[in-house]
C-alpha cells in the first residue's frame, strides 16, 4: 500500500467569542454571545449548554438565556486579525509552512513530510519491524521523541505510539492490522495535539482537530468531536464514518444541492421522507454515479460523488502571505440615482482603502501593491447571478499613508470609480443596481508596479510611461467583461470557497444576504447558515 499523506484540520471553538474574550477578559465564564444585526452568528459554550444556538435570532436567543451578555461583532477587523496571528504561528511549526486558510477559523496542515522524517527514525530504532508485537507492548516503553526540527534534535516532544490522544472517527477504534499507515497517522495525531496545545500555552485560543489521509476526511472528523478536543479517522472506516451522516455536511453540497438531489431522488414525496433518508448512505444506495452526476452542472457531480466515497484529491495549497486581491462588497435592494449611488462608492471605497491597510500592510509597511481597481455591478435585470466588470490603473495616492482615509477615497471614487461607472452604465440616468463591489486587484509583491503606475499617472510628464502602461492594460483585460456567478456555484467547490478567502473577498460589512430568510452574513458562512434553515426543517 502506497504512504498515505498526513493531514491535519484544525476549527477554531467559539471563534469570535475567544477572540471577544482577549479583548475583554470579564466575558470569560459568562454565557455571551457575538450579534451581527439581527442574528447571534456564535455563541460561547457556556451560552450553548444554555439552550443559545449558532445563527439563531437576537430576540430568541435572549428570550433562551436572558442573563447572556451580547457583543457587537459587525467589525470584522479583530477577528481577521486574530485568525491571521493564529494562521502565522501554526505555518511556523509546519515545515514548508504547508497550511491552507478557509475562512477565519479553519486550517489544512498537510504534515506528510514531518511524518515521513520521523517515521523514518523510527524505522531506525527498529520498532517498525514487529508492530502488532509493539502494540501489544507495554506502553510506556513505546516512548518516541518526534522531532520538529530536522537539524535540532533538542527541538521535539516525547509521546508514546501506541497511545491515541483523543478520540476513534468511529466505533470501530483501532483496526486490528496495525501498518505503517497506521503509525504515520497515530504520529499525525500527536502532532495534531502538539500543536493544538502549543497554540493554547502561546496564543490562548482553544480548537478541535482532525486528523486523516485527506482535507475532506480530516475537517469532517474535526466536527465530531467539540469543543477542545480532536478526533482520528483511519481511511479503511471513512465510508462507515460519513455514510451515517446527512448528506448537506458534505462540503460543497449544501442545502441547495441537497434539495436538487432528493428531488431526484424522491421526486414528490419529498414530504414523508424522516433524516434516514437524507444520510449518506441513503444516497449511495438510491442513486447511480450516473443519474447523481446528472443532477449537478458543471462538473460538480464528479467530485461530489468522490467526496461522498470518501475521495479528495485536493491538495493543501499554502495561502499566500499577499493575497491575490482585497475586495468591498454589498447588496441593496435598489441603487437608482447617482444621489443614491454617490454615498455608496464613497463608502465602499472607504472601507476598501482601511482593508487594504490591514491585508497588503505589514509591520508599517506595504507588502502588496495592486496595479488595478475593479468596479463590479449586478443590474436588477440581468440573469441571477450576472455581473459586470471593468477596471482602471490604480492612483498612486492610495498608498500614501500620510493621508486620512476619506480623502484618499474621495480621490478614488472621483478619478477611478465614477469613470468606471460611467463605462459600465451606458445612460447614467437609468439603472437599477442590486449589487456594487469595488475590489483591488493583480497584486504583486514589488513595489515595482507602483512605480510604473505613478509613472502612468505622470505620463503627460513622462511619454515613456505609456510602454509599461500598455503592457498593463494587455494584462488586465483578462479580468475585465462580463463574470458569471451564482450562489450555488460559489457553495459548488468547497476549496474554491477557500480560494474566495483568500482572496480576502469580503463584503463591507462582511456579509452576504440569505435568499430564504434575508439574514446578512458572511460569504463564507453560508453554508453553516443553510444548514440552520435545514435543522429548523427536519
Ligand atoms: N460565523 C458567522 N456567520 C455564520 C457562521 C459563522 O459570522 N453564519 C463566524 C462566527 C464564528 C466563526 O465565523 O465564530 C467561525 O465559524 P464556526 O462555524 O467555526 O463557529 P465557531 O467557531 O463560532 O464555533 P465552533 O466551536 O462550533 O467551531
Ligand atoms: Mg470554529
Ligand atoms: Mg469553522
Amino acid at each position: 500500500m502506497p504512504d498515505c499523506p498526513v493531514i491535519i484540520a484544525l476549527d477554531w471553538d467559539a471563534f469570535y467569542c475567544s477572540v471577544e474574550e482577549h479583548h475583554d477578559p470579564s466575558l470569560k465564564n459568562v454565557p455571551f454571545a457575538v450579534r451581527q444585526k439581527s442574528i447571534i452568528c456564535t455563541c460561547n459554550y457556556i451560552a450553548r449548554e444554555k439552550g443559545v444556538k449558532k445563527l439563531q435570532r437576537l430576540v430568541e436567543a435572549i428570550e433562551t438565556c436572558p442573563e447572556m451578555r451580547i457583543v457587537n461583532g459587525e467589525d470584522l477587523s479583530r477577528y481577521r486579525d486574530a485568525s491571521k496571528e493564529l494562521w502565522q504561528f501554526v505555518k511556523l511549526i509546519i515545515w514548508q509552512g504547508k497550511v491552507e486558510r478557509l475562512g477565519f477559523d479553519e486550517l489544512f496542515l498537510d504534515v506528510t513530510i514531518m511524518i515521513d522524517f520521523n517515521l523514518e527514525l523510527i524505522r531506525h530504532e527498529g520498532l517498525l519491524n514487529d508492530l502488532d508485537a509493539l502494540f501489544k507492548c507495554c506502553r510506556q516503553s513505546n516512548s518516541f521523541w518526534f522531532r520538529l526540527d530536522k537539524n535540532d534534535k533538542t527541538k521535539g516532544f516525547a509521546c508514546s505510539l501506541t497511545t491515541i490522544p483523543g478520540h476513534f472517527g468511529t466505533d470501530a477504534g483501532m483496526p486490528k492490522h496495525i501498518s505503517e499507515n497506521e503509525i504515520r497517522l497515530i504520529l499525525g495525531f500527536h502532532l495534531c495535539e502538539y500543536v493544538r496545545r502549543q497554540i493554547f500555552d502561546v496564543k490562548g485560543y482553544t480548537s478541535s482537530g482532525g486528523v486523516s489521509t485527506n482535507k475532506l476526511l480530516s475537517k469532517m472528523a474535526g466536527a465530531q468531536n467539540k469543543p477542545n478536543q480532536q478526533t482520528l479517522l483511519f481511511p479503511q472506516y471513512a465510508q462507515d464514518f460519513l455514510d451515517d451522516k446527512d448528506i448537506a455536511r458534505i462540503p460543497g453540497m449544501g442545502h441547495s444541492y441537497k434539495k436538487l438531489l432528493l428531488h431526484a431522488m424522491y421526486g414528490q414525496k419529498q414530504k414523508k421522507l424522516d433524516s434516514d433518508d437524507f444520510k449518506v448512505i441513503s444516497v449511495r444506495s438510491n442513486i447511480t454515479k450516473g443519474r447523481f452526476i446528472q443532477v449537478f452542472k458543471h462538473n460538480n457531480g464528479h467530485r461530489l460523488w468522490d467526496l461522498i466515497h470518501g475521495i479528495d484529491n485536493s491538495c493543501v495549497r499554502p495561502t499566500a502571505e499577499i493575497p491575490t486581491q482585497v475586495s468591498i462588497e454589498d447588496t441593496f435592494m435598489s441603487l437608482s440615482s447617482l444621489d443614491e449611488l454617490k454615498p455608496v462608492l464613497h463608502r465602499l471605497s472607504e472601507s476598501l482603502l482601511a482593508r487594504m491597510r490591514i491585508d497588503l500592510k505589514s509591520n508599517g509597511l506595504w507588502i502588496g501593491y495592486p496595479s488595478r481597481i475593479r468596479l463590479t455591478l449586478r443590474h436588477r435585470a440581468s440573469d441571477y447571478g450576472a455581473r459586470i466588470s471593468k477596471s482602471e490603473v490604480i492612483p498612486s495616492t492610495v498608498f500614501k499613508d500620510e493621508r486620512d482615509v476619506r480623502e484618499v477615497a474621495s480621490v478614488l471614487v472621483e478619478r477611478v470609480v465614477m469613470p468606471l461607472f460611467k463605462k459600465l452604465v451606458h445612460d447614467a440616468r437609468s439603472f437599477d443596481i442590486v449589487l456594487v463591489n469595488i475590489a483591488a486587484v493583480n497584486i504583486e509583491s514589488s513595489p515595482v508596479q507602483a512605480k510604473d503606475i505613478t509613472l502612468f499617472l505622470d505620463r503627460q510628464k513622462r511619454p515613456n510611461a505609456n510602454k509599461i502602461l500598455n503592457q498593463q492594460v494587455k494584462k488586465s483585460r483578462v479580468d475585465e467583461g462580463v463574470s458569471e456567478s451564482s450562489s450555488d456555484e460559489q457553495n459548488a467547490d468547497w476549496i474554491d470557497e477557500a480560494d474566495e478567502d483568500n482572496q480576502y473577498d469580503y463584503d463591507d460589512c462582511g456579509h452576504q444576504l440569505c435568499g430564504l430568510c434575508g439574514t446578512r452574513m458572511l460569504t463564507f458562512a453560508v453554508d453553516a447558515h443553510m444548514r440552520f434553515h435545514e435543522a429548523n426543517n427536519e
